[in-house]
């Protein structure tokens, strides 16, 4: 039997006080995939005790473009709650993060709870509104350096995310042309279409994964399609932004001197 609290509290306190961590894998502590999720579920559980509160779902590994960057491609998913999200226009300090990347994503707003096995029209039928969003990852592991059980463990490397205006869900998203900039300069450059083909497509397969441990999607929570693109670093000074076809713009920047030292 593992001490899934004690390792919780490793990958917490990384996260929360931004400081890297070992890989579990590679100090004492190799899960597998459901060790990894208990992990991930009790890591949070010290969040909420802090006042947090669920806000949604982020699924990863959605894109080729994100596997071949990262050297896994098992579809993975992880928990969002209200303090990791960051205001559209708004701006962050590195000091928060360990080595924060920014990816280009879509965002489902629910209306109604999605749970289980569900065709693509079940799962839209459950969307209020969809919406560009970039997702700001941090691995807690150093070098930015995992296998699959370790990163689902660190909360599958959430840390922030940022959604634009909200739009129809009829809207077609099966296409759409996206553009991620830094500073004005496009850095990548991709097609909602990465994300399976068709972003809800990460809408229903969050549905089935979370349905496996017997979780369901909630009404009002976001759930985050993974990025379409591979993941850029951030720099101090950062201005970024997502241009996405049909669905305008998101961004934030980063602060230009980081506070305090870390
Ligand atoms: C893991 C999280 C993957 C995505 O959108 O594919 C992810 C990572 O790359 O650190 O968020
Ligand atoms: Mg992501």
């Amino acid at each position: 039997m593992r001490d899934f609290q004690a390792i919780a509290t490793i990958v917490d306190d990384a996260a929360r006080f931004a400081k890297a961590i070992p890989q579990l894998s590679l100090s004492g502590h190799d899960l597998d995939l459901d060790e990894a999720y208990r992990v991930q579920a009790a890591s949070l559980a010290r969040r909420y005790q802090r006042g947090e509160t669920p806000s949604g779902v982020k699924m990863g590994f959605t894109s080729r473009a994100k596997q071949i960057q990262m050297g896994l491609s098992d579809m993975i998913w992880g928990r969002l709650t209200d303090a990791m999200r960051v205001e559209d226009g708004g701006e962050i300090e590195l000091a928060d993060y360990v080595h924060p990347r920014a990816e280009p994503e879509i965002a489902f707003l629910l209306k109604k709870p999605l749970s289980g096995k569900v065709t693509l029209v079940e799962a839209m039928n459950c969307v209020e509104a969809i919406a560009p969003a970039i997702e700001i990852i941090d691995s807690r592991y150093e070098g930015f350096k995992f296998n699959l059980p370790d990163v689902v463990a660190d909360n599958t490397s959430s840390s922030s995310y940022v959604t634009g205006s909200w739009f129809s869900p009829a809207t077609d998203i099966s296409n759409l042309g996206m553009s991620l900039e830094i500073n004005g300069r496009p850095v990548q450059v991709g097609s909602s279409a990465a994300i399976l083909n068709h972003p809800a497509r990460a809408l229903a397969a969050a549905s089935r994964l979370l349905a496996e441990q017997n979780l369901e999607l909630e009404a009002g929570w976001i759930l985050m399609a993974g990025g379409a693109t591979a993941a850029q670093a951030l720099m101090p000074g950062d201005h970024v932004r997502l241009q996405m076809q049909e669905l305008g713009m998101v961004g934030f920047s980063v602060a230009a001197a980081a506070k305090g030292e870390k």
